[in-house]
């Protein structure tokens, strides 16, 4: 029997599609309000119009606490259960009119947390053991359970063992949950780790660092992620990007590195316990590697589980290539646009799909192209309320209007659409808002959101084909997660985004030209032609840094007459600097004005107000940077910039020189 979602039902009744539409284009631009009178269109937009939820009935005997999920070459679904058994369902796609048929595979494993198949059998992650189970006989029942390699266990009941995730290779990778005792802990070896095991069962410590490593997962490109999930010194859920020595964030597991296998010598006393950002302890560690992409907490869920490439070739949608992320908390399902910068992992999460029965652990692509979702709850809480399902998520073949995938661009974003955008509200910078936080890295469990800025937004230009928004901001923060929010983003026939946020881990920001806008533009500026900079000026780009003592990384700059200039300012040093490009015989005047200001200073930046004053960044705290945009005049001059923080105008200044062409 195949349960699916009740059809939706709409207050238009029998209206067709179509005319839905018009009704919809009809009210362009006011489609939030009318949803809110008229929940029937509402439903036209919902997730559910897209991806559909299909339930797989599950026999009353059978507690499938889904543990692990894997297809067997023919077609059947192995699924692994927290409760040590594995089934082999025939069927699971339900394309026959009896209900999918449930077989016992094996059984008595002690909370099989993963499953493969590889070369005519099953391998698991067990708690102590990764395990071979092989049927000889054809009766699909195991009737070898062979351990492939086994490990310590201490008995505390958080020692989760995940996997194995094959290799092309032919090894396998297994993550060992670290116990918990109030604060995680490495009680036995190699808790706390990722490791490498051959077929022949020869053990390869990977990385360490982990917490609750409860899914992995391969990039398009054969590259190996984790997911991990909010705890101690794990300010919000990630996935990671893992290379052999990585050290990934928690350091429990760094006991074992001694030992003679250990591909790191960090040890838990090298890791400095502020609160300062991960991103920002890393430049002192060099083993240690910050997430590729982060998953702000109860936003994006709360505990993110498996990792599932989009490799159906286009039979799941638009999205191939890109990372779906599970969370077994919320019971929903993320999805992840990564993009490699100067060699380092980055991208965005956004929201896909929620709505399951029960926490997300697992997912595995069907024949048919189709997201198998394994689920479980107990001990595990998960919105969803029931303690088990198997579902099936179907896309309908209508395509969504979906950001789809982000770029990092040198002064901002560029971000492709599944659908042409209605150009006046793409190219109306009101139309974004973009901020950007991080968390804290310390042993205390989790972490507020902390530095908080916003960014505004200096220009939105459409491509000519209406299906890419480039968006120039004041400003990129490396290490931090830009949340990018389009709520007034249109479709050309007038929907919103179904998720109209997008979440960018910036590790790196590229190299290149900027793309200019004159800084005094207003906010409905017209976008600017073929992505050329404004009025014919020149563009450049100049950046700036500190050194020790008090002191800017560069004294002079030389720029065009009449440029369009933009400047980053990097605050490498340990305490906080401005910059400012004043008139240069106001230079002094400035700088003393800003330190009159008192109380006020810090609020204001230590800007005064002063005509004078051409451009300015924020006040930046150490590992901070900023972006201005500003324009020289046509005549050649001079122009000062400086630090009008108290007491550093004298040492941190420097001269821009403007000249003829
Ligand atoms: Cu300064």
């Amino acid at each position: 029997m195949l349960i699916k979602q009740r059809p939706n039902i709409s207050l238009f009744g029998d209206l067709p599609m179509k005319s839905l539409k018009n009704i919809a284009n009809s009210f362009c631009g006011v489609i939030l309000s009318l949803t809110v009178a008229m929940p029937g269109l509402a439903q036209v937009l919902q997730e559910s119009d897209y991806y559909r939820i299909d339930t797989v009935p599950i026999p009353q005997d059978v507690i499938l606490e889904v543990g692990g999920m894997s297809f067997t070459p023919d077609g059947r679904l192995g699924v692994a259960t927290r409760r040590g058994e594995v089934w082999l369902i025939d069927d699971p796609v339900m394309a026959g009119s009896s209900p999918p048929h449930f077989q016992r595979f094996a059984y008595g494993l002690h909370e099989a947390l993963g499953l493969a198949w590889h070369k005519g059998g099953f391998y698991t992650a067990q708690r102590g053991e990764l395990t071979r189970l092989v049927d000889t006989d054809g009766d699909a029942t195991a009737d070898h359970y062979n351990t492939v390699y086994a490990w310590p266990l201490e008995g505390n009941y958080h020692e989760y063992s995940y996997g194995p995730l094959l290799q092309e290779d032919g090894s396998m990778v297994v993550a060992l949950n670290l116990g918990w005792i109030g604060y995680g802990a490495s009680l036995s070896k190699w808790r706390g780790w990722m490791l490498s095991i051959d077929e022949e069962g020869q053990m390869t410590p990977i990385a360490t660092g982990m917490r609750s490593p409860a899914g992995m997962g391969m990039n398009v490109e054969g590259e190996l992620f984790y997911a991990e999930n909010q705890g101690d010194w794990v300010g919000s859920g990630y996935i990671t990007h893992v290379e052999t020595g990585d050290f990934v964030g928690n350091p429990a597991g760094l006991r074992w590195t001694d030992e003679p296998d250990s591909p790191l010598s960090l040890k838990p006393e090298d890791i400095p316990d502020t609160g300062k950002p991960l991103f920002e302890i890393a430049k002192e560690i060099d083993a240690l590697k910050p997430p590729a992409v982060w998953f702000p907490h109860a936003i994006l869920g709360i505990s993110t589980s498996d990792i599932l490439p989009d490799t159906t070739g286009g039979r799941f949608g638009p999205f191939e290539g890109q990372l779906f992320v599970g969370d077994q908390g919320h019971s929903k399902i993320a999805r992840v646009y990564l993009e490699k910068v100067q060699g380092v992992y980055q991208g965005a999460a956004i929201a896909f799909r929620e709505g399951f029965a029960s926490g997300v652990l697992r997912m595995a692509w069907d024949p048919e192209g189709g997201m198998m979702v394994g689920q479980t709850s107990r001990g595990w809480a998960a919105t969803g309320g029931r303690p088990y399902a198997l579902q099936r998520l179907v896309w309908t073949g209508s395509i969504p209007f979906e950001m789809h995938e982000i770029h990092i661009m040198p002064d901002g974003f560029l971000i492709t659409l599944t659908q042409a955008v209605d150009e006046a509200s793409a190219g109306n910078t009101a139309s974004y808002s973009v901020e950007s936080f991080t968390y804290k890295y310390h042993s205390t469990y989790g972490s507020e959101p902390i530095n908080i800025a916003s960014h505004t937004v200096r220009s939105a230009v459409v491509s000519e084909d209406g299906r890419e928004v480039r968006l120039v901001l004041d400003g990129l923060r490396e290490g931090y997660i830009h949340s990018i929010t389009a709520s007034g983003l249109r479709s050309k026939d007038g929907h919103p985004l179904l998720h109209p946020a997008a979440f960018y881990t910036v590790n790196r920001t590229p190299e290149g030209a900027s793309l200019l806008t004159d800084a005094d533009s207003e906010h409905t500026a017209q976008p600017v032609p073929g992505a050329q900079p404004s009025e014919n000026k020149p563009a450049v780009a100049l950046s700036v840094g500190t050194l020790p003592n008090l002191q800017f990384s560069t004294n002079e700059f030389t720029v065009p007459a009449g440029s369009n200039i933009t400047l980053t300012f990097n605050n490498d040093d340990d305490m906080l600097h401005n910059l400012v490009v004043v008139e240069s015989a106001a230079a002094d005047e400035v700088a003393l004005a800003a330190m009159r200001l008192g109380l006020k200073g810090h609020e204001m930046q230590y800007v005064p107000d002063s005509e004078a004053v051409l451009a300015h960044t924020k006040l930046l705290e150490p590992g901070i940077s900023d972006t201005i945009v500003f324009s020289v005049p046509d005549m050649p001059g001079e122009y000062v910039f400086v630090c009008t923080f108290p007491g550093h105008a004298n040492t941190m200044r420097g001269i821009i020189r403007v000249v003829d062409n």
